[in-house]
């Protein structure tokens, strides 16, 4: 790839395109994942390619969800390892989370070399390989999950996926976290925070609000998320978007 100077006007968008580019050719990131990535840079752009004040206090919630979780995981696809696995790891062990790889296009391999390039980045333990239970009421892959992992979990972190999954898991009473830049989505409309922001800007964003609230008392943790409002976080999101307004 051609150098980007840091200068250049699209020089996030840029890098982030590279990222994907390179997880296709490492076999991590899949085809169609270039396509989503296309569909959220449009909503990125709309957005002003910024966190917008909700959004970072949507984060904020998330974190406090996290560190008030039982057994918390954080969903892992083939375009959140090609752009962020290292900020996955750093989110992990700062609320103690599990990490595990669940694909739409589930193949043996992509699989392994997900886990793989996450292990690169610091991973000490991936689920997802196993594979030994099944969310029900889901047809595809995407129901294959670790019992020790999204199976057990009550809170989970899925972002940038479609909307099925994120219905079935809130089914089975799981606290669902969602980043997604298009707040019609499927998944950021049934989700219990929606966090419609980048996932770039949005998982370190997730994890220094962690790092804050590490040593919030529970009940600090649990007014935080006791305040939130999932419907005015994706009002403010689409009024952004409609009309560039800020919330
Ligand atoms: O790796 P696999 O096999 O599990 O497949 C993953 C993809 C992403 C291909 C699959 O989940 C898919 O097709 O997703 P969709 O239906 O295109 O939904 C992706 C959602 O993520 C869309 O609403 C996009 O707007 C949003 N999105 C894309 N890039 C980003 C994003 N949200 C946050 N940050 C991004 N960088």
């Amino acid at each position: 790839m051609a150098e980007i100077p840091a200068d250049h006007p699209r020089h996030d968008s840029l890098v982030t395109r590279h990222r994907i580019e390179a997880g296709v050719e490492k076999g991590i990131t899949s085809k169609q994942g270039l396509v989503a990535q296309g569909r959220g840079e449009a909503f990125d752009y709309l957005l002003g390619e910024e966190t917008i004040p909700s959004a970072d206090n949507a984060e904020r919630v998330a974190a406090a969800y996290l560190l008030l979780a039982e057994h918390p995981v954080l969903s892992v696809n083939g375009n959140v390892a090609a752009l962020v696995p290292g900020e996955v790891v750093a989110l992990a062990e700062v609320v103690g989370a599990d990490v595990e790889v669940n694909l739409f296009n589930r193949t043996a391999e992509r699989m392994e070399a997900i886990a793989e390039h996450l292990r690169e980045h610091g991973a000490q333990d991936v689920k997802g390989l196993e594979a030994d239970a099944r969310i029900p009421g889901l047809e595809h892959e995407r129901a294959k999950v670790d019992r020790d992992g999204i199976y057990d979990a009550d809170v989970v972190l899925v972002p940038l996926e479609d909307g099925d999954r994120a219905e079935a898991l809130a089914k089975m009473g799981k606290t669902e976290l969602v980043i997604d830049l298009n707040p019609m989505s499927r998944s950021a409309q049934s989700a219990a925070v929606p966090v419609v922001d980048n996932i770039i800007r949005a998982l370190p964003s997730i994890t220094e609000h962690a790092r804050d609230l590490r040593d919030a008392s529970r009940k600090e943790l649990e007014e935080i998320v006791a305040g939130f409002d999932r419907e005015a976080a994706l009002e403010a999101a689409e009024k952004r978007i409609r009309e560039g307004d800020l919330d």
